[in-house]
């Protein structure tokens, strides 16, 4: 059975929902951040050496990465759902906004965070955070005209994986600047399981 170390109030949640529209047998492992560091508990790095979530563990493997965990996920288990067919152009869309989510669109969104956070005024980054972000957010919303998602109409690993990020972005209040992630966060949320990958991340939590 696919077991999934899932940290509360994180990346994770992509990869319950991810489970749950697959519809597989799987156990959640679940752990807390400190409540003043926000970091994961050491017990995390038990299972992988970097001590953050999601990892899971599938017949004897240890997979971190959401994105290698939604690839590998959706190839064992998809049965050509939530995937393009593998020769095709869109599965090399599909492979580009898979990366997409946790390189080029994260960062610089949680750069803005963690400056709000800290509080400190800073010599470029918050506006090199400010412009990047921009930039980011007008190519995603640009990319989604026209689509119902990010490939086309149907729902791929690359939704999954941009859940985080687009949650991020309406978190921030961003969302009412970019009318296209609005209706393609809408657009997810109406996946029943989108709703039950939040009440297990409450439960968890
Ligand atoms: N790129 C990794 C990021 C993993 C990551 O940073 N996870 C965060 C939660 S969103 C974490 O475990 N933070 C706790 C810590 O670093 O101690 C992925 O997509 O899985």
């Amino acid at each position: 059975m696919i077991k999934l170390h899932h940290l509360n109030k994180s990346r994770s949640k992509r990869i319950i929902w991810l489970l749950e529209e697959l519809d597989v047998d799987y156990d959640i492992i679940a752990y807390h951040r400190n409540t003043e560091t926000f970091l994961a508990p050491d017990e995390l790095k038990q299972v992988h050496p970097l001590g953050k979530s999601p990892v899971i563990e599938d017949n004897g493997q240890v997979i971190a990465e959401s994105g290698a965990i939604t690839d590998y996920l959706i190839t064992q288990y998809g049965n050509g759902k939530f995937a393009p067919e593998r020769d095709s152009k869109e599965y090399v869309e599909y492979q580009q906004w898979l990366h997409f989510a946790e390189s080029s669109a994260i960062l610089p969104l949680l750069l803005k965070m963690f400056i709000q956070k800290d509080g400190c005024k800073t010599n470029f980054i918050a506006d090199y955070a400010e412009n990047e972000a921009g930039k980011i957010l007008s190519y995603i919303n640009q990319q989604l005209k026209g689509k119902q998602y990010l490939i086309g109409e149907q729902l791929t690993g690359a939704d999954f994986m941009m859940s985080f990020v687009i949650e991020k972005v309406a978190e921030s209040g961003a969302t009412s600047h970019f009318p296209e992630i609005a209706r393609y966060l809408a657009q997810l949320q109406s996946h029943e399981k989108y709703h039950t990958a939040n009440e297990l991340e409450e439960k968890y939590g």
